[in-house]
């Protein structure tokens, strides 16, 4: 089922969210949702609270060299955790929860990250490129946080600026 996406600035993106303590059918049915609602959208990463559920679940899904998305490609994650990073990088992000807004942002480059699976067992990542930055991403979402926020005081500018005006133009 395809649910809603919260967009800035609504408040609910801001909520902490809580870990995840049950493993049962509706965290599954909440990662089916979310993953019908993110493809539904064209997205490569969604958390949980972005469809107002305040849990410390999240999704990733990156496109292959043709840009297309593969089921046996998605990985959900439960209650993450960064171990360690090294590094720095920048790329060019963007949200579903901002749409049609992209700016660079820095992060880690290279990260170590513990997770959960849909299933309660434990897992570990080593990751740099992409998919290192979209776990940083998502995760930001757990603690309430947005790219936007990462944005230099100028491009922070530029991005309110910008959203004023495409806001007054849908009213
Ligand atoms: C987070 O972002 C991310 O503005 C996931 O009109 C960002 O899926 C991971 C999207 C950067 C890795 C690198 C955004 C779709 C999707 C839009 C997304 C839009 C349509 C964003
Ligand atoms: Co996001």
């Amino acid at each position: 089922m395809v649910l809603p996406i919260l967009v800035y600035p609504d408040k609910r993106l801001k909520e902490q969210s809580r870990p995840v303590s049950e493993f049962d059918s509706s965290l599954h049915k909440l990662l089916d949702d979310m993953n019908d609602t993110m493809m539904a959208s064209n997205g490569i990463g969604l958390a949980a609270i972005q469809v107002g559920v305040p849990l410390r679940a999240l999704i990733i899904n990156l496109p292959d060299e043709e840009g297309n998305q593969y089921p046996e490609n998605l990985i959900e994650v439960i209650n993450p955790v960064i171990l360690e990073k090294r590094g720095s990088t920048t790329y060019t992000e963007g949200c579903l929860s901002v749409p049609e807004y992209y700016d660079d942002v820095d992060r880690a480059e290279w990260i170590r990250v513990e997770f959960y699976t849909r299933f309660g067992e434990r897992r570990e990542i080593e990751t740099d490129g992409l998919l290192a930055i979209a776990f940083q991403h998502e995760m930001d979402h757990l603690d309430g946080h947005l790219f936007i926020e990462k944005l230099s005081f100028l491009k922070r500018k530029k991005f309110e600026k910008e959203w004023k005006k495409k806001l007054k133009e849908k009213r």
